[in-house]
């Protein structure tokens, strides 16, 4: 028995608070949004019904609206700021007011095909919460119909303090209502956090949408940050297809030519995002209307849910070799050597699993398995040598930021399975 797999399924039970993961203890004491998607997984694994309690424990935060927010506060902890009384939602359980990457279908369509028709009834309920959060998305942030989506805070891409926010974050006042008493620094290495700054800009966000009393409307017309973002996008297209096809499996023919029309719309509009000049995708600033060049992974996340041209294809992965090149660790969440670049602030450098493991599901559906597998391989190394850290110095390959790390644990699960279980209803790759 491989040690490492113990060691992760041990790591996904001591962060289990009741049928729902935290990400690591302390640190992240409530359930995250993306977070427990990727845990999803990695239960789907060997244990389908503690996968299953996972996503619906999320769900259990659904706005009526549909929006799924990014935290979902079941028991209270004093140990993470902001908490519920800086949010000041009013879900019937405390939620933060803004959503994060939609891979809960993703995890969905996944945890079906590993059970079957055994839980059809949990898949169908569980169904119906992604397709209300899926509207959502489109008609609360992507008013006009690009096909693009826009997140109203940088927290929404689960890549906090990416360079790709700079200029748009600049614009936001550090002003706050809300007195900023940051605990994570209390945790971790300050060096390895976003910078004080940051946070007072994060927070000047919630208290502006949370005097807009969370109404979507209303948050889009005050949104002192507004970006089309790419790799949310992209993210939610792999999500409509697996959407799609459970619609497809159910009978739900209506809702099949929603989400078609969707995930149509949505794969337009990444690929008008294509710079061949800077061989990746790029997200687009609402407010000043200008492209984001900043060189981040998001922009070749695409490869996650389009089937692109070879030529494409082929310059992505070109760039994304020179990138990890002379690199332990890949793959940069920065682009190594420019100016941003910080190979242990958080989103600003470090290589993270759950980023490794949609870029390996991308290779591997855009034809470069080989170096998919490259990348499978170094993530696995890198977990091995340091421990389920939650992200990893690329140069150094040293663990950083918060340990016993739940989507490690899973995202290590997922790249070292051998043998993917074979259900007899699984359903044939959506392209
Ligand atoms: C804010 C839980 C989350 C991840 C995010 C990661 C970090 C939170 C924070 O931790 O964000 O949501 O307080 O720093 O950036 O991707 O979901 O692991």
């Amino acid at each position: 028995m491989n040690v490492h797999i113990d060691q992760a399924k041990r790591i996904l039970a001591a962060n289990d608070r009741g049928g729902y993961t935290v990400p690591t203890d302390r640190l992240y004491p409530f359930q995250w949004n993306w977070d427990s998607a990727f845990v999803a997984m990695g239960f789907a694994l060997y244990d389908i019904d503690r996968a299953y309690r996972e996503l619906e424990r999320l769900v259990e935060g659904q706005w009526a609206d549909g929006m799924i927010p990014h935290i979902v506060f079941h028991a209270p902890s004093d140990t993470y700021f902001p908490g519920p009384n800086v949010w000041r939602t009013k879900h019937r359980i405390p939620t933060s007011g803004i959503t994060q990457p939609p891979v809960f279908a993703i995890a969905l369509r996944r945890l079906h095909e590993a059970a079957g028709s055994d839980a059809e009834e949990r898949t169908l309920r569980l169904y119906e919460a992604a397709l209300k959060w899926h509207r959502w998305w489109y008609s609360a942030r992507d008013p006009d119909g690009t096909g693009l989506v826009a997140l109203l805070h940088p927290w929404e891409s689960g890549s906090d303090n990416s360079p790709a926010w700079d200029i748009a974050l600049a614009r936001v006042p550090t002003t706050t209502d809300t007195p900023v008493e940051r605990k994570d620094t209390g945790h971790v290495d300050a060096d390895m956090r976003p910078r004080d700054e940051d946070y007072r800009r994060f927070i000047h966000l919630v208290d502006t949408y949370a005097a807009c009393g969370w109404d979507p409307a209303k948050q889009w017309e005050k949104a002192p940050f507004k970006v089309a973002e790419i790799q949310t996008t992209a993210i939610l297209l792999k999500a409509g297809e697996d959407l799609e096809a459970l619609a497809r499996a159910f009978g739900r023919v209506d809702d099949v030519a929603e989400l078609a029309a969707f995930n149509v719309l949505t794969r337009k509009g990444i690929l008008a995002q294509w710079r061949p000049a800077l061989s990746r995708f790029i997200s687009r600033d609402l407010l000043s209307g200008q492209d984001i060049e900043a060189a981040t992974q998001a922009g070749f996340i695409p490869l996650l849910s389009v089937d692109l041209e070879k030529p494409v294809a082929d310059a992505l992965v070109d760039e994304m070799k020179a990138w990890s090149k002379s690199l332990k660790v890949a793959f940069p969440t920065t682009k190594p050597g420019i100016r941003s670049w910080e190979p242990k602030r958080y989103w600003r450098g470090p290589a993270w699993a759950i980023i490794n493991w949609l870029l390996i599901d991308g290779l591997t559906r855009n034809g470069h398995a080989d170096s998919a597998e490259e990348l499978r391989k170094s993530t696995i190394a890198a977990i091995e040598a340091e421990g389920f850290a939650e992200y990893f110095d690329p140069v150094t390959g040293e663990g950083c930021g918060g340990q016993g790390f739940s989507w490690t644990a899973a995202a290590y699960l997922w790249l070292e399975r051998r043998v993917v279980p074979a259900h007899k209803n699984q359903m044939s790759e959506h392209k």
